[in-house]
């Protein structure tokens, strides 16, 4: 794909919401998408949802607490992520590389030239009522292969996100804290049974979106989720994005597809 241009040559510099995420590892803008928007994309992902249209990550797949035992159990075929949101339709595509959302990106992290992966997010994440499971406490950068531990993580709520139905859990500040190996499981969670991490969990703030905001977060923010106790489907749309001077290490999944470039 060819890389998307913007007229001018500075990245559209905020340096409020620059402070906000650098102090916090997290940002939100609220009312970033529109309706029309955000309904087209609902759209899509109603007629792709059942049968869940491939590539797909289910529940069972992941194992966490409160998914199905396995594919053949009951709910086993509770779709976790709509992969590859990028290839699945231009309506996903287009928000990716929209300005609304690569301005934001930009400023954050400082540089005009950035690129969004298709490796992992990329995706429709789904948290069905019933079998949707918990998330625990994580660092994104467990996912990624890059040069540096800096990239940006996009949230786009397509509906109410609150406690109720499973929205994000973050640790204000943890992008910025160094952990020794021992505060993770094997899994690379953040382990509950540790004393000095207790705190720190104790500080989380919970997250609540109204459709068509973003959370924007950094690869080291400690986040978790719960899961969804409403009887409604959450649909959130997530991209990760990095400077193009920060690299995918070859041979890793962070490398497997090309990167889109986007420039302003
Ligand atoms: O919605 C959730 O359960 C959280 C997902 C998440 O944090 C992740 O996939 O990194």
């Amino acid at each position: 794909m060819k890389s998307q241009k913007f007229h001018g040559d500075q990245f559209p510099s905020d340096e409020t919401s620059f402070a906000r995420f650098n102090q916090n590892g997290y940002l939100i803008i609220r009312n970033l998408c529109d309706a029309f928007y955000l309904q087209e994309m609902i759209d899509v992902v109603d007629s792709s949802i059942d049968p869940a249209l491939a590539p797909v990550e289910y529940e069972a797949d992941v194992q966490y607490p409160g998914a199905p035992d396995s594919r053949q159990s009951p709910g086993g075929d509770t779709p976790r992520r709509l992969l590859h949101a990028i290839a699945r339709d231009a309506v996903f595509r287009n928000w990716a590389i929209d300005e609304r959302i690569t301005g934001h990106v930009m400023n954050l992290l400082r540089t005009t030239h950035i690129q969004v992966s298709q490796n992992h997010h990329n995706c429709i994440m789904t948290k069905f009522p019933g079998y949707g499971s918990e998330t625990g406490w994580h660092q994104d950068i467990r996912y990624w292969s890059f040069d540096r531990p800096e990239l940006v993580t996009t949230w786009l709520a397509l509906g109410e996100e609150s406690s109720e139905n499973g929205s994000l859990t973050v640790i204000p500040g943890s992008h910025r804290m160094d952990f020794d190996r021992g505060q993770f499981d094997a899994a690379l969670f953040f382990r509950s049974d540790v004393e000095r991490n207790v705190p720190l969990m104790e500080s989380a703030q919970s997250i609540e979106l109204n459709a068509g905001d973003v959370i924007f977060f950094h690869s080291r923010l400690l986040h978790s989720a719960g899961q969804n106790c409403t009887d409604s489907v959450k649909l959130s749309l997530v991209f990760t994005y990095h400077a193009y001077s920060n690299r995918p290490i070859q041979g890793t999944r962070s490398a497997e597809h090309p990167d889109i470039d986007i420039r302003r």
